[in-house]
């Protein structure tokens, strides 16, 4: 297929822990996704951008080449890519809140862990050997990095290695194989990156657009839209009560003189010890709804 240049082109992981949530997300923003399960490419129904399939360790390439103008991918993948590069090739735009794990050392439950200095001298299997050499480096280690493309936990168990480092989400992997987690070489989640090749003006408009929706899909995740109802001279203390909002509605309540309904968009969660700080402060009918779009 050849490429066309007037369409956006983002790459997502084809099949694997992060597939479904990125492609809920493009739809959230509104893109109709029309795509057969094995197809390795699907285009935006009602937008113009194609959608790749790929390996996830394939996105960081196609996204700094310019392959792809975004792409999703997780912080431990980029990371890692990036430590490999002399000049990155794209930047990151959002974190997307979903493929949420840690790049973790382990050991078998047999041998002591008393921090980093424990790992001189060892061998250390890992698929992150960048990440890896970084954080030994960072504690002033020198150890063995065994590099290893997948089962990195079977390495101790064949006398590979004697520790591991490997992304944890529930820690049941390691468990299962006799290991524990005793230190964190990094926290990663999803993250939406874009090429810092120049774009022409045509696609540079779409990827504008893309990215005004995608935020506003972002932001109404945490967004609540907060309606209350006080007495004038509780306002500046409900006000400053109200999480991440700026500029809160203020109108006047018909025939009850000296009382205002206040209106806000709240950019945090809202959690019941707001609503209860928030009556004691004098408002009443507190209503907290959802947001579903937002354009800012
Ligand atoms: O085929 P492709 O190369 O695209 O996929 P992949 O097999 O490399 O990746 P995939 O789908 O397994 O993971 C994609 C991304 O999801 C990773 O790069 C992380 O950013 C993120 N992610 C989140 C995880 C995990 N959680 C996770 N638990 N990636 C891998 N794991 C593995 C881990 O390696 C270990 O084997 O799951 C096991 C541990 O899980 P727990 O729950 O037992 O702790
Ligand atoms: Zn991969």
């Amino acid at each position: 297929m050849s490429v066309d240049r007037s369409r956006l082109h983002i790459a997502l992981q084809r099949s694997g822990r992060l597939s479904d949530a990125s492609k809920d997300l493009l739809r959230e923003a509104g893109l109709r996704i029309e795509a057969g399960k094995n197809s390795l490419t699907a285009r935006a129904g009602n937008f113009p951008a194609d959608l790749m399939f790929v390996r996830d360790d394939d996105i960081p390439t196609f996204v700094s080449d310019g392959a792809c103008e975004f792409g999703i991918v997780g912080q431990n993948v980029l990371e890692e890519f990036a430590l490999g590069q002399a000049e990155p090739g794209f930047e990151r735009v959002a974190e997307l809140g979903f493929g949420r794990c840690s790049l973790k050392i382990a050991a078998p439950e047999r041998l002591p862990y008393e921090g980093p200095r424990t790992l001189a001298g060892q061998r250390i299997a890992t698929s992150y050997p960048r990440l890896l050499r970084r954080f030994l480096q960072d504690s002033g280690i020198d150890a063995e990095v065994v590099e290893m493309s997948g089962a990195v936990e079977l390495a101790p168990r064949l006398e590979i290695a004697s520790y591991i480092c490997d992304l944890v989400s529930t820690g049941a992997t390691l468990e299962a194989n006799g290991l524990r987690a005793v230190d964190t070489v990094m926290e990663s989640q999803s993250v939406l990156i874009r090429t810092l090749r120049p774009l022409d003006a045509g696609r540079a408009a779409i990827a504008e657009q893309l990215l005004s929706r995608l935020q506003g899909v972002l932001a109404t995740k945490e967004s609540k839209y907060i309606m209350l109802n006080a007495p004038s001279e509780a306002l500046k203390g409900i006000t400053d009560l109200l999480p991440g909002a700026d500029a809160p509605t203020i109108l006047p309540l018909h025939g009850r003189p000296g009382h205002f309904a206040v209106h806000a968009v709240c950019q945090e969660s809202v959690f019941w010890e707001t609503l209860q700080k928030l009556k004691d402060a004098g408002a009443s009918a507190i209503l907290v709804v959802p947001i579903e779009k937002m354009m800012l």
